[in-house]
C-alpha cells in the first residue's frame, strides 16, 4: 500500500460537502512554501505511516510566520493539533459570537501540507471566557451544546478527532469542579459526547488528560469514566495521554495501562508530548531524552490501538515548558534552532528509519554521470515533478512511476539538479550528492515497485535564483518519460 493510500485510508473518511466547500475556501487562504522536509533524514511522517501511525504536532497561528518552523512542520509532521486557537475563548469569546479565523488558518496549513487535523477543545475549564464562568446553573449546559454544536458544524467531516472534553480530573482522580461540573455533575461528559457526535459523526470523540499516563489515582477514574461511558452506549472513540514528562520519568506503566484503556474499547493516542530538561541541558541529558522518546515511541507500536502521537510544539523555541516551569526546557526534539537532537534521530530509529546523524551531513560520495541505457526486458517509467519555492529555497516532490511490466526491486532516480541547487534535507529517499548529478534511492520500506505501482520522495534545497525542476531521470539506468 503506498504512503498516500495509507494516509487516506487512515484518515477514514469521506467529507461532507459542506466541509469541502469550507476546506476549498481555506486553501486558498495561505500561499505559503509546503515545506515538505524537516531538518535531517527522513521524515517522521513518512516513518511513522509506514508503521501504521501518525506523527502530529501543535502549532498556533503565530508560527505559520516563521519559515524554519513551518518547514519542519510541513515536513516531519502528518497531523496537527492547533496549540490554542480551537479552544473556547479564541472560538466563542462572547455568548453566540463565533470566531474560526485564527484556527482556520490553521486548517488551511494542515491541508497544504496533507497533514490531518486533531481538534482541541471543545470542553474545558481553561481558557474559558470569563461569560460562561458567570452564567447561572441551568444556563451551562445549553451554552456547551451550542459551542459543541457550531465548532464542530463548522469543520464538520473535516478534522480526524476531537478533544471533547479536557483534563476533566483532579489529581486524586475526583472531578475538578469545573462550570460544567457544578451545572451537570458528572453527566456533563456524557452530554458533551452525545452533543458531539450529533455535530459530526466523522469525527473521532476524544477525552484527553494529563498524568493518567502510568497507573495511577488519576488514570483510575479516567478508566472507570471510560468504562462507564462505554457500559452505557456513550459515544467515545478514544483517550488522549497528554504525556507531558519530566527526564527520566516516562512510567514503566505506560504499556500496562494504554492497554487496560484498549481493552475497554477505545483508541488511545500520545496527544501532547515533551520530555523537560532542568536547563542547561547537559549532552547527557539529552542522550537520556533520546532514550524517553524512543520508549514512548516503542510504547505505542507496542499497543494494538494506539493510533499515533503528536509532540506539543515543534521545537525548543515554541514550547510552553519554560514559561510555566522556569529554569527548564529543552522539551522537544528540535533546538532553538530548528536543527534536530538526539531525539528526533531516536524517534525516527523508533520508526524503523535509518537516519544519518542529524549533523553535519558526511562528504558525500560523488555518482557517476547515468548513462541511460535502450530500455531492456520491458523496463520503463514515468516521472511528475512538482516544487514550491520561495526567495531562497524550494521543495521538490517527485512521483516515479514503474510504467514497465517487471517488479522494481531496489530503485534509484539519477538526474541534475539544475545549477545553484543544493539539497539541504529528503524525505522517502536518500540523495547524494547534494548538488549536481545525484541519485535518489529507495529507503527500507519503498523499494519494491510494482508494474503500475508509484512511489513519491522529495527535497528541500536552497537555490541563488535558478528555481528549475530537474528535467530529465533515469531509473536503475532506464531514462524515464516525464509529465
Ligand atoms: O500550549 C498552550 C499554551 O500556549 C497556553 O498558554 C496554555 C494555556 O492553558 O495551554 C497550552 O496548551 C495546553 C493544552 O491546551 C492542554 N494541555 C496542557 C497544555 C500545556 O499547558
Amino acid at each position: 500500500m503506498s504512503l498516500r493510500t495509507l494516509h487516506l485510508t487512515r484518515s477514514g473518511r469521506a467529507l461532507g460537502a459542506a466541509a469541502v466547500t469550507a476546506i476549498a475556501a481555506l486553501a486558498a487562504v495561505t500561499a505559503m512554501p509546503t515545506g515538505q522536509a524537516g531538518a535531517a533524514g527522513t521524515a517522521l511522517r513518512s516513518l511513522a505511516e509506514a508503521k501504521g501511525i501518525y506523527f502530529g504536532t501543535a502549532i498556533t497561528q503565530g508560527d505559520l510566520n516563521n519559515p524554519a518552523l513551518t518547514a519542519v512542520a510541513g515536513g516531519q509532521f502528518g497531523m496537527l493539533t492547533p496549540g490554542n486557537e480551537m479552544k473556547w475563548d479564541t472560538v466563542e469569546p462572547s455568548p453566540g459570537s463565533f470566531n474560526f479565523a485564527p484556527a482556520d488558518r490553521l486548517v488551511s496549513f494542515a491541508r497544504t501540507n496533507s497533514m490531518k487535523v486533531r481538534g482541541h477543545t471543545l470542553v474545558w475549564h481553561n481558557q474559558l471566557p470569563s461569560w460562561v464562568n458567570s452564567l447561572a446553573g441551568d444556563q451551562v449546559k445549553p451554552a456547551m451544546q451550542r459551542h459543541i454544536t457550531n465548532t464542530m458544524a463548522h469543520y464538520k467531516g473535516g478534522l480526524y478527532a476531537w478533544d471533547v472534553v479536557n483534563e476533566p480530573f483532579n489529581e486524586d482522580g475526583s472531578f475538578r469542579a469545573d462550570a460544567f461540573y457544578r451545572a451537570m455533575g458528572t453527566g456533563y461528559v456524557a452530554e458533551a459526547l452525545r452533543t458531539a457526535r450529533a455535530a459530526d459523526p466523522g469525527a473521532k470523540l476524544y477525552l484527553n488528560d494529563y498524568n493518567i499516563e502510568g497507573l495511577n489515582a488519576k488514570s483510575d477514574a479516567m478508566y472507570n469514566l471510560v468504562k462507564s461511558l462505554k457500559s452505557q452506549g456513550v459515544p467515545l472513540d478514544g483517550v488522549g495521554f497528554q504525556a507531558h514528562f519530566v527526564l527520566g520519568q516516562v512510567p514503566s506503566s505506560l504499556k500496562d495501562n494504554l492497554q487496560r484503556f484498549t481493552a475497554l474499547g477505545v483508541e488511545v493516542a500520545i496527544t501532547e508530548l515533551d520530555d523537560r530538561i532542568k536547563l542547561p541541558a547537559t549532552g547527557a541529558d539529552l542522550a537520556k531524552q533520546a532514550s524517553d522518546y524512543a520508549s514512548v515511541i516503542n510504547t505505542c507500536l507496542a499497543v494494538t490501538g494506539c493510533v499515533g502521537i503528536t509532540q506539543w510544539g515543534v521545537g525548543d523555541a515554541d514550547s510552553w515548558i519554560p514559561g510555566t516551569f522556569p529554569g527548564e526546557g529543552a522539551a522537544t526534539m528540535y533546538d532553538n534552532g530548528y536543527q534536530p537532537k538526539p531525539a528526533y534521530t531516536a524517534s525516527a530509529n523508533a520508526l524503523g528509519g535509518s537516519t544519518p546523524s542529524p549533523s553535519p551531513t558526511p562528504t558525500p560520495t560523488p555518482t557517476p554521470t547515468p548513462t541511460p541505457t535502450p530500455t531492456p526486458g520491458g523496463a520503463s517509467c514515468k516521472v511528475t515533478a512538482t516544487a514550491n519555492t520561495w526567495n531562497t529555497g524550494l521543495t521538490t516532490d517527485i512521483t516515479v512511476t514503474n510504467t514497465g511490466s517487471t517488479t522494481v526491486d531496489g530503485w534509484a532516480l539519477a538526474f541534475t539538479l539544475p545549477s545553484g541547487q543544493t539539497v539541504t534535507n529528503t524525505w522517502n529517499a536518500s540523495i547524494t550528492p547534494a548538488g549536481g548529478q545525484v541519485t535518489a534511492g529507495n529507503l527500507g520500506y519503498n523499494g519494491t515497485l510494482a508494474p503500475g505501482a508509484a512511489t513519491s520522495f522529495g527535497y528541500q534545497a536552497t537555490h541563488t535564483g535558478n528555481t528549475q525542476l530537474p528535467t530529465r531521470f533515469a531509473l536503475n539506468g532506464v531514462v524515464c518519460a516525464t509529465a
